[in-house]
């Protein structure tokens, strides 16, 4: 697989940074595409939700996170992966339920993880999420660590119980998390109008006595900058915030919705002009960043997707002995052999006992 030296391109140090952004954008766009294609050819099985059109929130947001700091999401979150710095071969490996996915293959499209970077996944429970890192920050303080979480959310968790309780214990506790709505007008096929009697999301901040902003999620700049200073406060200062970020996905809900039923093409049209790769891109330019240069980037990022696909097509699966693997705590063996039909202990006739038979 040819690829194209980064190093060696004509790039001004000053936008070293926004450069490299842009090269996590377009690699998580084009890591969806063949993701896509790869689910649309039956090679990757359960769920698929892609993040098109939201790679500005998503990169700004995780660029903004110190080494040390954690990170947990929801189910939409193969850009947060790539964005963390999970390599593309673990997260198309994992999608493909391969051995050396980032989850070992036991976790899918919606449960990503990778704890050495920090990243504590991918749940598939809406509002899941958010007692989980709620109660990550409350043990950051017990061990005194000046460190921070960063929990993304939808809009279409913010009227879930978990919600307020978290966000009233992350008041109440002074704990050190930043809880990242990502507000895409949608949860699935409703509109954040007819859900949320406050469509001003990051007003219910407030109802907890806690900061609340709302920016441009299609801004890289806006974002980096909004999530790095409410970090540094969660961090130094213990304040936890909600960050509202504004933005729209260009796809489905799932890789099953076409998308359409619930919105128009007009809609999906007037959003993709103002497409933040096109924005990160025409930033990079207006900055006198060389068009080839970044032609050569984007052309490296394909061969770097195209070589995920390789590797996880090549990967074998994990083995059956370990599938249930980190899920209980050892010793749990004892409860298995309680709940098999036969079992040595007899339970199965206490279960079926007036059962089926009669
Ligand atoms: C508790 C629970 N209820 C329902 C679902 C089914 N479900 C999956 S995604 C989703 C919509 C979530 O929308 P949003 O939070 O806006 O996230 P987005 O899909 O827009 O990223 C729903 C209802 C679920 N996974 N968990
Ligand atoms: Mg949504």
């Amino acid at each position: 697989m040819a690829t194209i030296d980064s190093t060696a391109l004509p790039v001004d140090p000053s936008v070293g940074d926004l450069y490299e952004r842009y090269r996590t954008m377009f690699l998580i766009r084009r890591f969806e595409e063949a993701a896509e294609r790869q689910y649309k050819a039956a090679r990757i099985g359960g769920y698929c939700h892609l993040s098109s059109g939201q790679e500005a929130v998503t990169v700004g947001a995780v660029a903004a996170l110190e080494a040390d700091d954690l990170l947990v999401t929801g189910y939409r979150c193969h850009g947060f992966a790539l964005a963390r710095g999970v390599p593309a071969d673990a997260v198309m490996a994992e999608l493909f339920g391969r051995a050396h996915g980032c989850a070992h293959g036991r976790g899918g499209s919606m449960h990503l993880l990778d704890v050495s970077r920090g990243y504590y996944g991918g749940w598939g429970i809406v509002g899941g999420q958010l007692p989980i890192a709620t109660g990550m920050a409350l043990s950051l303080v017990r061990r005194g660590a000046e460190q921070a979480v960063l929990c993304e959310l939808g809009d279409g968790a913010v009227n879930m119980g978990a919600w307020h309780e978290s966000l009233n214990l992350a008041a109440v506790w002074g704990l050190p998390v930043v809880f990242l709505v990502i507000n895409n007008l949608y949860g699935m096929g409703t509109s954040v109008a007819r859900a949320s009697a406050e469509t001003d999301l990051f007003k219910r901040a407030g109802s907890y006595r806690m900061e609340g902003e709302r920016v441009d999620g299609d801004d890289l700049e806006e974002v980096e900058a909004a999530a790095g200073r409410l970090l540094a406060q969660a961090r130094k200062e213990r304040r936890p915030a909600v960050l509202e970020a504004v933005t729209y996905r260009y796809r489905g809900h799932s890789v099953a919705d076409a998308g359409l039923a619930y919105r128009t093409k007009e809609e999906i049209e007037e959003r993709r002009r103002k497409d933040p790769l096109v924005r990160t891109r025409e930033l990079l330019e207006a900055r006198g960043v060389p068009a080839e240069g970044l032609d050569a980037i984007e052309a490296e990022v394909e061969a770097e997707v195209e070589a995920s696909v390789s590797f996880a097509e090549r990967d074998a699966p994990p083995a059956v002995e370990h599938l249930a693997a980190g899920m209980y705590m050892p010793g749990s063996e004892e409860q298995f052999e309680r709940m098999r039909p036969g079992s040595p202990f007899g339970e199965a006739e206490l279960v079926f006992a007036g059962g089926l038979g009669e």
